[in-house]
């Protein structure tokens, strides 16, 4: 690394590594190591897989990519020997917004994975330049601006490879660029993200504003900044077609290059779609095959054995449900097919539950995919059972051999490798680097669970990785927070599912039982990240309301010596990885059934946090992992939710009413202390909203969750026994190596 970094040094800036600037190092260690990437082997076969989705949350890459190469100890000793840091130097890096939250991070776990096993997959999306939103506070609200991410040396590499892509009004050409991505230890192979040369980043005006309708100039500006609002919607389509005729394209040229006969492209490809997004790839395939003499029976059966659908929701809000008059708007070519395979739904079953087109002329996106694809998978084991026993239960009906869960997972090389590096050096010396290769290792560690001396370490290692995340938010946020507390930490996409409202209400609780005098053992920090959609009123009152309290408490001296909030501004892939190995608490309280996984779970317990959470997606198995004594489980079940949602059997009303407590807690969001701070249409409509509606059953569970949050803060001062529970949760980690579940994707869906 030293001669070659030393070589590009020169070359592009005439100075030693010595004399470097940290911004010339940068550069020059991503030259290098997109040379090094250019120089690895392509996964090859006879199959590929195409994993097709409009959101790749890949982080930043140089870390990364130094530790699936091979360089990141070097790296770091050549950059030490001349006076830098490589911490230091990635700060440079600017990272790259291209996802929402769990979706889009998922599929950049998964590129990881399939690199590693030497799996041949490249990823297809489309190229953001200004990504999701920047998240600011300004007078305790969310204000978004653009996030720009693209520099002159980035991680992208222009290719010549253009397609046209055919819309109602115009047509345009696109460019692909691409990004290597690196396996761990051999093996490459790319993300694709495609672009068009006339996105002109000048038409954004105030924040995030730009005219809607101007596509050759917005089509690629931003992701849709939303997760399950309907707006701009003529737009998302302008970009899923967009992203899937490229995606269509490439497969066919792709595999045509590989000397396959599209008559037989099952044989050679295998499409995943990531949840409903990619959809149009299906008509799109078909349209194109019969475009090349294929007939239209040949086309819809050979598209069916190569596309398979990953289901990531059973909000019903957030299923995609496409007019017809949009699309004829925006790609009148693919509304022949929609209707044909329609036809053909019909045909084959009586019952309009299942058909693609509804009584509303509206095109059920999951509908195509579950009928034109060979596989559908859930992403949890209950997610997958909710799946198959009510949310797609006429789907299942008919085609059981079709349903199939793939438990969601991360890549540790990300997650702990990188992330926790005193920790990971630690399992080395404790079990050998066997873990790194294969995750399920970890077990090993269950040896020491009763060795105090490892204990103290893990404890230690925990502390260190809290004074690393103190320095960091005093050096980007200029808070303070003391590591000395406990440090619980809620950070996910901002949605009332997810419910940080009730977050919010213990933050009230604690906040009057200190000024009770009813002190908590040792200060706790209370941390949350969270961004939310422009157009979700709800989910930015949400964020008011935590603000007001952080500054409420910040500003009672009383109060703040015992309890201190933190909302990370503009929390991403790059904050988490600071704040995840400081963590004790990991707050995973959606309500039961709405889950659909949670990845956020995972990441906290491989570093040793104790979940405190719902039996919710991925917890069920996390739960089942650890054993009672390791987690901590509260709230009303799925099963008793989804009756309740059948009955209308819920009344936030009611609770509200019915219990003193309760009452003073939602009360408070607009009591006069809080109203002096905070804007009282917002917290208004917050507090009417949790009294009158409460969708998501915060009241339901609120108790349930105070009582076990302040079982658990008394279960930390016994020092062993929660390092016992650290250990406990780390070793049992295995499972949720994203390695795993990529094998069983290949095993039992993609068979490459
Ligand atoms: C839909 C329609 C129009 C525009 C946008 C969308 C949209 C965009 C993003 C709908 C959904 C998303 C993102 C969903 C998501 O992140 N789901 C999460 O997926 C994770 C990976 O499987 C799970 O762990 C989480 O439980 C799930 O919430």
């Amino acid at each position: 690394m030293e001669q070659f970094l030393e070589q590009m040094l020169q070359q592009k800036y005439g100075k030693t590594i010595k004399e470097a600037s940290k911004e010339e190092i940068y550069t020059a260690l991503l030259c290098v190591t997109k040379e090094k990437m250019q120089g690895t082997k392509r996964n090859e076969g006879k199959k590929k897989l195409y994993y097709i989705s409009a959101e790749f949350l890949i982080g930043k890459l140089l870390s990364n990519n130094l530790i699936n190469l091979g360089l990141f100890e070097e790296t770091r000793e050549v950059l030490n020997k001349y006076g830098h840091n490589l911490t230091e130097i990635e700060e440079i890096e600017l990272e790259p917004s291209l996802g929402n939250g769990g979706l889009g991070r998922l599929s950049a776990c998964f590129l990881d994975s399939i690199a590693a096993l030497g799996l041949q997959g490249d990823g297809v999306g489309l190229n953001y330049h200004d990504g999701l939103f920047l998240q600011r506070f300004v007078d305790n609200k969310q204000r978004e601006e653009k996030n720009p991410w693209i520099t002159d040396t980035s991680w992208l590499t222009k290719t010549d490879c253009h397609f046209q892509v055919p819309f109602k009004d115009f047509t345009l050409t696109s460019t692909m660029y691409d990004i290597d991505v690196p396996g761990y230890k051999g093996g490459c192979n790319k993300l694709h993200l495609f672009d068009i040369d006339t996105v002109d980043e000048s038409i954004i005006g105030d924040g995030i504003d730009f005219d809607k309708t101007d596509i050759k100039r917005n089509l690629t500006l931003f992701l849709y900044p939303d997760d399950s609002d309907e707006n701009g919607e003529l737009l998302r389509i302008y970009q899923q077609y967009f992203m899937v005729s490229n995606a269509a394209q490439l497969i066919l040229k792709e595999t045509e290059e590989r000397g396959g006969s599209l008559d037989k492209l099952h044989e050679y490809v295998s499409v995943q779609i990531n949840d409903t997004h990619p959809t149009m790839v299906i008509p799109e395939l078909i349209r194109l095959l019969t475009e090349k003499g294929l007939d239209m029976d040949c086309a819809v059966e050979v598209v069916t054995k190569t596309c398979a659908y990953t289901n990531h929701t059973i909000l019903a809000e957030a299923l995609e449900k496409w007019p017809i008059d949009y699309l004829e708007k925006v790609v009148p070519q693919l509304m022949p097919i929609i209707r044909e395979l329609d036809k053909r739904v019909r045909n084959a079953f009586d019952d309009e539950r299942v058909y693609i087109i509804d009584d509303k002329n509206r095109v059920h996106m999951a509908h195509i995919d579950i009928h034109f694809g060979y596989a559908v998978n859930g992403v949890a084991a209950l997610h997958t059972e909710i799946l198959k026993t009510s949310e797609l239960k006429h789907f299942y009906d008919i085609y059981p051999e079709k349903f199939n869960n793939k438990t969601n997972g991360i890549t540790f090389r990300r997650w702990l490798l990188h992330c926790n590096h005193e920790l990971s050096e630690y399992f080395k010396e404790l079990i050998g680097p066997d873990f790194m290769d294969d995750a399920t290792q970890l077990e090993q560690l269950l040896q020491y669970k009763d060795n105090e001396e490892v204990l103290k370490r893990l404890k230690t290692i925990k502390k260190n990785a809290k004074i690393h995340l103190k320095d960091y938010l005093k050096m980007t946020q200029n808070v303070e927070i003391d590591e000395n507390s406990i440090y619980d930490i809620q950070i996910k996409r901002l949605h009332e599912y997810k419910r940080q409202q009730m977050n919010a209400l213990y933050a009230i609780y604690k906040y009057k039982e200190i000024k009770n005098g009813n002190l908590p053992n040792r200060p706790i920090t209370m941390i949350f990240g969270a961004k939310a959609a422009p157009a979700y009123t709800i989910a930015k009152d949400i964020i008011h309301l935590i603000l007001c309290l952080q500054q409420l408490i910040e500003n009672d001296a009383e109060v703040s010596k015992h309890l201190k909030i933190v909302m990370i501004e503009n929390y991403n892939v790059t904050k988490a990885e600071k704040l995840i190995p400081a963590c004790d608490i990991s707050e995973q309280i959606s309500l039961a059934s709405k889950e659909a996984s949670g990845t956020g779970n995972m990441k906290f317990m491989l570093n040793g946090a104790i979940t405190l959470g719902t039996e919710d997606g991925a917890n069920v198995e996390i739960h089942e992992l650890v054993g009672d004594e390791n987690i901590y489980i509260f709230g009303e079940s799925s099963e008793n939710v989804i009756k309740l949602y059948e009955t209308s059997g819920y009344s936030s009303k009611k609770i509200y009413e019915n219990d003193k407590m309760i009452e003073e807690l939602v009360d408070f969001i607009v009591s006069k202390e809080l109203l002096q701070i905070g804007d009282p249409v917002n917290l208004g409509r917050l507090y009417k909203e949790i009294v009158g509606k409460d969708w998501f059953m915060t009241l339901l569970d609120v108790k349930d969750y105070i009582s076990t949050k302040e079982r658990m803060l008394n279960d930390y001062e016994d020092e062993m026994a929660w390092a016992k529970k650290m250990l406990i949760n780390i070793s049992k980690a295995g499972f949720f190596s994203s390695d795993r579940t990529i094998s069983e994707y290949n095993r039992d869906i993609w068979h490459l």
